[in-house]
């Protein structure tokens, strides 16, 4: 492993950006930045100052910058696609945040490209797999602690979202975790989705449904149950259990601490997915550096990222036609095994 800090360069410098900013300079080991993109270039040049880097005019140039070894892209989902391609051709790996694109075809295209390239250079951010909660679950099933898995109950609950945010959102923003989450704790593809929205919250836009409840089912028949409330208003509360044949694995408490006063204990919750999943996003990141350096890439990859979006614009359709919709099975090449 090399002990030179890998030089990496961040395209997309908003909420999620920005964390990473920091957390890539302040809160892991083995890296440092130094160049950023954002269209907002007063906020970037800011950013950039605070941690010793520059901001560049476009991405184009930070991904090709002689001074960037590895780049983190957390622009909108759109633009995910373009970005990755192009630093597969300049031979640089990337973490690309969740949907690795919006599209099955833009996500083949970044598999077609890496598979040319002949290394592996995408990872997706799939934070989840690094939250301790979920790997204790993950471990527990592996180890044969509570049998074979039978039920995968999720629930995914935000405070709220921006008027913006649509139904079909619900799946590729919010509920395409518990897709990655499904896939990698039962070790198995998704085979079928179906969306049922009920009552509604008065709290939601009218456009949007919330809550709405999804229900898939996995290639042995894991029935996966995720409730996904984008408006829950009380807090950022995300919860997992695995129902097995001989026992239940599940989420521990994700609570902050407490106080007690007057007879009263009062427990706080995290506020939103950021505070939430700060802890997995810094071993993510950390996980991503030491694969690098190591030459050995981890976590979640292009063909991983491909599955998720392909379930996900699944369940899209299963929202807007309230049918049951059956996704087809991929062959994963050899080259992601
Ligand atoms: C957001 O984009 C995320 O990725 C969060 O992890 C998720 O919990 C939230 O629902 C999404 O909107």
């Amino acid at each position: 492993m090399t002990t030179e800090l890998v030089r990496v360069g961040i395209i997309g410098c908003g909420n999620i950006g920005a964390d990473h900013i920091d957390r890539v300079a302040n809160q892991i080991s083995g890296a440092r930045v130094t160049a950023l993109f954002d269209v907002a270039t007063d906020r970037v040049k800011e950013l950039a100052a605070q941690v010793g880097a520059v901001a560049l005019p476009t991405a184009s140039e930070v991904i090709n910058s002689p001074d960037v070894d590895a780049i983190i892209i957390a622009s909108p989902g759109e633009y995910h696609a373009a970005l990755t391609l192009e630093c597969i051709a300049a031979g640089k790996p990337v973490m690309c945040e969740k949907p690795l694109a919006p599209t099955v075809e833009e996500c083949e295209a970044v598999l077609a490209a890496e598979q040319a390239a002949g290394r592996r250079l995408v990872q997706v951010g799939f934070m989840r797999r690094n939250d301790v909660g979920y790997r204790h679950m993950k471990d527990n099933l592996t180890a044969g602690n509570i049998g074979e898995a039978l039920i995968l109950h999720c629930e995914h609950r935000n405070p709220d979202v921006p008027d913006s945010f649509t139904s079909e959102m619900s799946m590729t923003d919010s509920v395409i975790h518990e897709i990655d989450t499904a896939r990698w704790l039962l070790g198995e593809e998704i085979v079928r989705v179906r969306v049922i929205a009920g009552k509604q919250t008065p709290n939601a836009a009218s456009h949007l449904n919330d809550p709405q409840l999804v229900i898939m089912e996995s290639q042995s028949g894991v029935i996966i149950s995720v409730e996904v409330f984008v408006n829950a208003k009380y807090g950022y509360d995300v919860r997992c259990e695995i129902v097995g044949s001989n026992g239940v694995t599940s989420l521990g408490t994700q609570d902050l601490g407490q106080f007690v006063s007057d007879t009263r204990r009062t427990v706080t919750m995290p506020a939103n997915w950021r505070v939430r999943f700060g802890d997995a996003y810094r071993a993510e990141i950390q996980d991503w550096i030491n694969g690098i350096k190591a030459g050995e890439p981890r976590g979640a990859n292009s063909f991983d990222g491909l599955a998720a979006t392909l379930v996900a614009q699944a369940a899209v359709r299963a929202v807007k036609s309230g049918e049951t919709v059956e996704v087809p099975v991929l062959e994963k090449p050899a080259f992601y095994a």
